[in-house]
């Protein structure tokens, strides 16, 4: 199993309601670690350009409006098999399907306002990272 790194985005919703700790706590009892992390209010466009996968999809304006709606928190993970393992822990992307234990099943109000994002590929976590981090920001 290879030691990988995933990005994280502890949502509006999460941060409104003080959670960061709660979900950093399920992070590292997981075995993952907090390798970098920062608070930041996205703008529309980054909004836009991180979800522009969904841009076809109904729910696109909805999505990007919830994202920008508060302070995010941005993350990098690192650990064994990072990138399934931080899927896991967040469960499934409808809170009324997430497993016991996870995230989303304690902390998510919606579909829509689901608390955390995780990557979804080694592809894709590289291109998150390095839209909110540089290098040396990152400390393994
Ligand atoms: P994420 O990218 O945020 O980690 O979530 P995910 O992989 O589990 O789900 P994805 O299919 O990538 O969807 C991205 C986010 O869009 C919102 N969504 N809303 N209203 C809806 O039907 C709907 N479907 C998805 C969720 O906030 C989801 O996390
Ligand atoms: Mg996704």
């Amino acid at each position: 199993m290879a030691i990988e790194r995933t990005f994280s985005i502890l949502k509006p919703d999460a941060t409104r309601r003080n959670l960061t700790g709660a979900v950093n706590a399920l992070i590292e009892a997981a075995g993952l670690r907090i390798v970098a992390q920062k608070r930041v209010l996205l703008s529309r466009a980054q909004a836009e350009t991180f979800y522009a996968v969904h841009k076809a999809r109904p729910f696109f304006g909805e999505l990007v409006e919830s994202m920008i709606a508060g302070p995010i928190v941005v993350q990098v993970l690192e650990g064994e098999d990072a990138i399934k393992k931080y899927r896991e822990v967040l469960g499934a992307t409808d809170p009324s399907k997430a497993a016991e234990g996870t995230v989303r099943k304690q902390f998510a109000l919606s579909v829509g306002e689901n608390s955390a994002h995780g990557s979804d590929s080694p592809e894709n976590a590289a291109i998150e990272i390095a839209q909110f981090f540089s290098g040396n920001e990152i400390v393994g």
